[in-house]
């Protein structure tokens, strides 16, 4: 896990002891204790290839650039090496802490059936992540329902059907092909009449550059009135999962983030900053495939995974 990220945060400490190699000499001649302006800029300069290299968005770039350069000013040379790394950790730390949301407080918000509908690209991993926070709210006593929105790809309704057998939770579904928002209608009937808590809404894949299933996934919004939408984004992707998010925003709103695949992701940059990007909550992340393996997202968590 990041371990690209890793690599590149170890270059730039070594570059401050560069510095300190160099300078050995003069030092004593000169006195000079501070880290140079100079050296500060070209610090920034290559810590913002690195950040764009590792897939985090320009936002947090920004962000984290001025708060390393705020604790690097005046900072002896001495130990600039165990400087730069606390400023990092401190920068990147502050990001991850906007990110945080308490999924659980939030259903806890609204009244039964508590209406959640999942959206994002093809194979970002909503179904697995529908079928990972049922298992969890079943095991927190919640009573769930799933509808199977996803009638556009042929052996959808049979995964999910898989799923909701093996976790013994009810499936609400119609024949492939079928309209998604009446499938959504449907659950929540269902869930009304029979006193269940959760209603956990799947869609179909789509790209934010098609238009006709960005309006069907309007007209599922419209007519199920989620009390939350969660766009599932894929981390693999990096940045594009960031460019997403920013599109689905804008088409439907979203109110929360899942971030899959972070298992096998090296880069980090969209663990980093996805939420922040959007400013919303990052309410789980996926590491692994196993239905335990989706967890709150915690910033201590990430950055022990980053810096240790
Ligand atoms: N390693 C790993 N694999 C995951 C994770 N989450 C999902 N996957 C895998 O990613 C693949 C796609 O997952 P799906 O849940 O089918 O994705 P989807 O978004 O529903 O896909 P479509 O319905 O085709 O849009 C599957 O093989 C999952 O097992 C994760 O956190 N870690
Ligand atoms: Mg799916």
């Amino acid at each position: 896990m990041f371990k690209f990220l890793k690599r590149k945060i170890k270059k730039i400490e070594e570059e401050v002891e560069e510095e300190k190699e160099e300078r050995k000499e003069k030092r004593k001649e000169k006195k000079l204790l501070g880290l140079s302006e100079k050296k500060i800029d070209e610090l920034m300069w290559d810590l913002e290839i690195a950040l764009l290299e590792s897939d985090v968005a320009l936002e947090a770039i920004e962000n984290i650039k001025r708060n390393v350069k705020k604790e690097l000013i005046g900072a002896s040379r001495k130990d600039a090496r165990k400087k730069i790394e606390e400023a990092l950790r401190n920068a990147i730390n502050e990001i991850l802490k906007k990110s945080e949301g308490n999924f659980y407080e939030e259903i806890e918000k609204f009244e039964k059936p508590v209406v959640i509908m999942f959206v994002g690209v093809n194979g970002s991993g909503k179904t697995t992540a529908i079928a990972k926070l049922a298992y969890d709210l079943k095991k927190r006593g919640y009573s769930c329902v799933i509808a199977a929105g996803d009638t556009f790809r042929a052996g959808a309704i049979e995964q999910l059907e898989l799923h909701a057998n093996k976790l013994g939770v009810k499936l609400i579904k119609h024949d492939f092909g079928a309209d998604p928002a009446a499938v959504a209608y449907d659950a929540i009937e269902h869930a009304k009449a029979r006193h269940k808590d959760i209603v956990l809404i799947d869609t179909a894949g789509r790209m934010q550059t098609n238009i006709n299933l960005m309006e069907e996934m309007k007209k599922i919004k419209r007519v199920a009135k989620p009390h939350l939408t969660i766009f599932v984004g894929d981390a693999l992707t990096g940045n594009d999962a960031i460019e997403q998010a920013k599109k689905f925003n804008e088409a439907i709103g979203i109110d929360g983030v899942i971030l899959t695949k972070v298992d096998a992701d090296a880069k980090g940059g969209a663990s980093i900053s996805i939420a922040y990007a959007i400013k919303k909550p990052l309410y789980f992340i996926g590491i692994g495939q196993g239905y335990d393996e989706q967890i709150p997202f915690k910033a201590e968590w990430m950055l022990k995974r980053i810096f240790e």
